[in-house]
């Protein structure tokens, strides 16, 4: 069989895309200049891929920002009030002075954001194909022939929620087919995720429609559909009632479908894009030989876009364990070797594990109102206590200070001490701003996944194994790789030491067992279940820990607790029940007057409310402002402490008295004022200290006026 990957990563293999990104966004270098650099990252790709043997190289995989904003360029989907501005593509991308960005979310199950098109009614469909021909071309000028990779009508449309423009959006696909076969391409590849998700029979008759259609038009390249992150289960045989010519299948996450898919090409993903493990070659040669189609490719199970770039940039990594692994060039290799059936090398087993955790039992907390009296007693906290999510600005004199000790020229002692001083200044500012729960700022860690994972066995860390996660902003995902244990405390001295310096409570802050593992790439021989587990038990003791350090409110964050939602219903359920005891397991340890806080954002809070309510966290801050107060709609029911956000912290912008107090006293209307709590969205590590301070003056003065106002 052939050979091909669905996508690749386009931050460039050291971020040169990130610095190209930010220097032309502060004005230090030109558009063109930015183009050059997007340009030599494509070169520098399809060389790579060549090289390494691929047969079917893909186009349009690259992206100056997002692949789904590309789409909407492409079907000139740009809302009217962003056309006048300087640059309209980055002016939706990241707003202006004067305009708020598109809205942004999460890509399926992934750490990836999207932007998502804003459609209306209004919007007048017109094709604008100049970058993927402008890709095939520059390919071509390579020696290299492409295959232009869009997003897919239906799964384009269901992203913005408007699948009834299907009949106006197919228009500028069939010209961009007819543009792309007039340029001499032989084959486009058209991506559908979203048909892996539960869909209805009127969404499946959309599918039918939308590919009847593109397939029978005059002149085109071949259509290779392309599903990943699931089974297609019922659009399977939708989409092979359809011409098109080639179908995509994620057989990693997905079982070979019994499907007779005769006349079609399959492009069967057996080497997973979702994870860092080697293939096991027995597994991937079986489902090649089981699939039943006229053609097989072979292929990876989704775009490389959430895997780093390559291994030979990790000096670092234990060499029993690198043994074990694949990044995105090691996967190239793996599809190559599996298509030229040449039997890869087998992966050396993995480290033998203890027998597995299982769903651990949790000791039941006291009720609530137990907790609540004993807490409010011990606290003594005014009606509507003022807090923030956990972190503040991080400077660059601490992110050049953790590089300097990482390179060995500065020695741990001195980089300590810079820890505290940030720390005696973030404790002192919050005091003088009136806060009644303070937090210690989190300077020392550079990313609340990667700083655990650090502290923890069983994970590793990379140099260089950068992700994208949305437009320049990349994180380095852990491995997780053995059973997860806790050699010593983690954040219990820091906690101590800013309690050190106050009477008032200083908050503990850990993250959650779920969110650890999902921003994580865990090992795949133990159900995921039970990893969590085990990351649950070592959070366990890191709260028991601060607890008896003296700290008296613990928070344990969860922002990724709807990320891992499963993509079909029927899977959910089963999910919510083991994240949610996961949670109680990390935090059911704690007395009755010891107060557990959680955080939530980045997700549709209101669509898992009732899993969020059973986390049994005393208190629940949730993103609220940015989607103004809609949230509030929904959370009457909430039976514990609960912090709707008051101001959106993605934008630099000063929230005044008077919004924040308009917000509040939105959730006194639906909320006992004694169980709200005052707090911005989410934590304040990308603002500057500038506009941090006179937000939070403005928070406590509207929290102020409030307390004497309403009754308590
Ligand atoms: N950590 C991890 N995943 C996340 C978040 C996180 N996923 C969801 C959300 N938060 C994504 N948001 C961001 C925000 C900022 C950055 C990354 C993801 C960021 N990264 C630095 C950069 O790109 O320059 C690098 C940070 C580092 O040194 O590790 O600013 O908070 N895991
Ligand atoms: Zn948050």
């Amino acid at each position: 069989p052939t050979s091909t990957v669905l996508g690749y990563p386009r931050i460039g293999p050291r971020r040169e895309l990130k610095r190209a990104l930010e220097s032309y966004w502060a004005g230090r270098s030109s558009r063109a200049e930015l183009d050059r650099v997007g340009a030599e990252l494509r070169e520098r790709t399809w060389r790579r891929l060549a090289e390494l043997g691929l047969e079917g190289l893909p186009s349009n995989t690259f992206s100056l920002y997002d692949h789904v904003l590309d789409t909407a360029v492409l079907l000139g989907a740009v809302p009217k009030r962003y056309r006048d501005a300087a640059d309209p593509y980055f002016a939706m991308a990241r707003g202006t002075d004067e305009l708020a960005p598109l809205r942004m979310t999460k890509w399926f199950d992934t750490n990836y954001h999207y932007l998502v098109p804003e459609i209306g009614p209004e919007t007048v469909f017109e094709l604008n194909a100049a970058k993927p021909l402008g890709e095939v071309r520059q390919a071509r000028a390579l020696g290299c022939e492409t295959r232009p990779v869009v997003l897919g009508p239906v799964t384009f449309l269901l992203l913005a929620g408007a699948l009834e423009r299907l009949d106006d959006v197919l228009g500028p696909y069939e010209e961009l087919l007819s543009a792309l076969a007039a340029e001499g391409v032989a084959w486009v590849q058209l991506d559908e995720p979203a048909l892996v998700c539960d869909r209805t029979p009127e969404e499946l008759a959309a599918v039918r429609r939308a590919y009847e259609r593109l397939g029978a038009a005059a002149a085109r390249p071949a259509l290779f559909v392309a599903s990943y992150f699931g089974d297609l289960g019922e659009a399977l045989p939708v989409l092979a009632g359809t011409p098109v010519e080639a179908i995509g299948l994620d057989l990693v996450r997905g079982g070979v479908p019994d499907a007779d898919l005769t006349g079609k090409t399959v492009v069967a993903g057996v080497v997973s894009g979702r994870d860092v493990w080697r293939t096991a070659p027995e597994r991937a040669l079986a489902a090649l030989s089981a699939v039943r189609a006229s053609r097989v490719t072979v292929s990876t199970s989704c775009s490389l876009l959430h895997v780093p770039y390559t291994l030979a940039a990790e000096p670092d990594l234990d060499p029993a364990l690198k043994e074990r692994l694949a990044f995105a060039e090691e996967k190239v290799a793996e599809v190559v070797a599996l298509a030229r059936a040449d039997r890869p090398a087998a992966a050396p087993v993995p480290e033998t594990s203890l027998p597995p955790a299982g769903p651990v039992a949790h000791e039941e907390r006291s009720p609530y109102q137990v907790r609540a009296a004993a807490q409010a007693a011990r606290l003594g906290l005014p009606p509507l206590p003022v807090t923030t999510i956990g972190s503040f600005p991080q400077t660059g004199e601490l992110r050049a200070a953790r590089a300097a000790v990482a390179a060995g020229t500065l020695p741990q002692a001195d980089y300590e001490r810079r820890v505290e001083a940030e720390i005696e200044r973030v404790i002192r500012l919050q005091e003088r701003l009136g806060l009644d729960v303070l937090v210690h700022g989190e300077p020392e860690r550079n990313d609340m996944v990667q700083y655990f994972a650090e502290h923890l066995d069983g994970f590793a860390v990379t140099r260089n194994g950068w992700v994208q996660s949305y437009g320049s902003r990349c994180t380095r995902p852990p491995i997780l790789h053995g059973d997860v244990s806790r050699p010593a405390p983690i954040t219990v001295r820091w906690a101590t030491y800013a309690q050190s310096l106050t009477r008032k409570p200083v908050k503990g802050m850990l993250t959650g067992p779920v969110t650890i593992t999902a921003w994580s790439f865990v090992r795949d021989d133990l159900p995921l279940c039970d990893v969590v587990f085990q990351v649950a038990d070592a959070i366990r003791e890191e709260v028991r820990d601060l607890e008896s350090a003296g700290v008296r409110i613990i928070q344990v964050d969860e922002p990724a607790l709807r990320e891992l939602l499963p993509l079909r219903r029927a899977a959910q359920g089963d999910y919510l029940e083991w994240a949610v005891a996961a949670y109680r397991r990390a935090t059911s340890g704690a007395g009755e007057g010891t107060q557990i806080h959680t955080h939530l954002c980045y997700s549709d809070a209101d669509q898992i409310l009732t899993a969020i309510d059973a986390l049994d966290a005393d208190v629940t801050t949730i993103e609220s402002a940015r989607s103004g107060g809609r949230i509030l709609g929904s959370v009457s029911g909430f039976g514990r402490g609960l912090g709707p956000g008051v101001y959106d912290i993605h934008s630099p912008r000063v929230p005044s008295v008077a919004e924040v107090e308009s917000l509040l006293r939105r959730a006194a209307e639906v909320l006992p004022v004694g169980r709200i709590w005052v707090n911005p969205d989410c934590g304040l590590k990308t603002r500057t200290y500038e506009e941090v301070e006179a937000s939070l003056a403005n928070v406590v003065t509207a929290a102020r006026r409030l307390r004497a106002e309403l009754p308590a």
